[in-house]
């Protein structure tokens, strides 16, 4: 399965997000279970700061009780694991850490070498949302402000003119309120290359608001660990 293809425009596709850092691995066959039986499309697994092997132990653990296509979302090379179907290969675009635009993907390197993992080139892209998040502190980078549109979608054209394959809108995990619908929209406008948007989306309402503006993949992780039945209300 291409993976990339696999996220597409225009389709309203939702990646549920498992950070390993706070996920309890037991819990995988009932938690995998609500998610099958959702909308999601994707599982995503990564967080800012995860222990050594714990993701590739929680990626197995996911593959036993899902064909859903799973996608590595790392803070950090150490995340990389084959287990995955796919990596987001993902260039910090918003900041100027060069450890986070080009960095990290030279480290990375030796790791990728011999694996299967798809590589998805990735413009990231983090949004002021109201609060410090855990990418600001781990990156040392600033988001980029809510009234500089066009700087956010002039960055996003820029990513994808670099030829990255997708470009994710992020607010940051948990943070206060989601990326501006006004902003999605600008940006959607300004790309042929499917868009991703997460961070603070914790209801139905904020997830259709997403997608009508333009987000073709949204991500939550968060109102899901903090609330499962969140699962009753995305039933397929
Ligand atoms: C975080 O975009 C993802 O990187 C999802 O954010 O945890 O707030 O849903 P939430």
């Amino acid at each position: 399965m291409n993976i990339l293809n696999s996220i597409k425009n225009n389709e309203k596709q939702l990646a549920v997000l498992i950070d390993p850092d706070k996920f309890l691995v037991e819990n995988t066959a009932s938690f995998i279970e609500k998610v099958n039986r959702s909308i999601a499309t994707h599982i995503f697994v990564g967080g800012s700061i995860v222990d050594k092997h714990a993701t590739e132990v929680l990626v197995i653990e996911i593959k036993k009780y899902t064909q859903l296509p799973i996608v590595l979302f790392p803070g950090d090379v150490s995340q990389i694991t084959e287990s995955a179907d796919a990596l987001l290969f993902l260039s910090l675009i918003s900041g100027r850490n060069s450890e986070y635009l080009i960095g990290k993907h030279v480290k990375a390197v030796s790791k990728l070498k011999n694996t299967k993992l798809e590589v998805i080139p990735t413009g990231y892209i983090l949004v002021e949302s109201g609060k410090e998040t855990a990418v600001e502190q781990v990156t040392k980078t600033m988001p980029m402000a809510t009234e500089n549109i066009q700087d956010i979608a002039d960055t996003a054209k820029a990513g994808s003119l670099l030829g990255m394959k997708l470009i994710y809108l992020e607010a940051g995990s948990g943070a206060k309120v989601p990326v501006l619908e006004t902003i999605i929209a600008k940006v959607k406008a300004v790309l042929q290359v499917p868009l991703i948007v997460g961070g603070g989306i914790r209801n139905l309402e904020q997830l259709e608001k997403a997608y009508s503006a333009g987000a073709d993949l949204v991500v939550i992780g968060t109102a899901f660990e903090d609330d499962e039945l969140f699962f009753d209300a995305l039933q397929k």
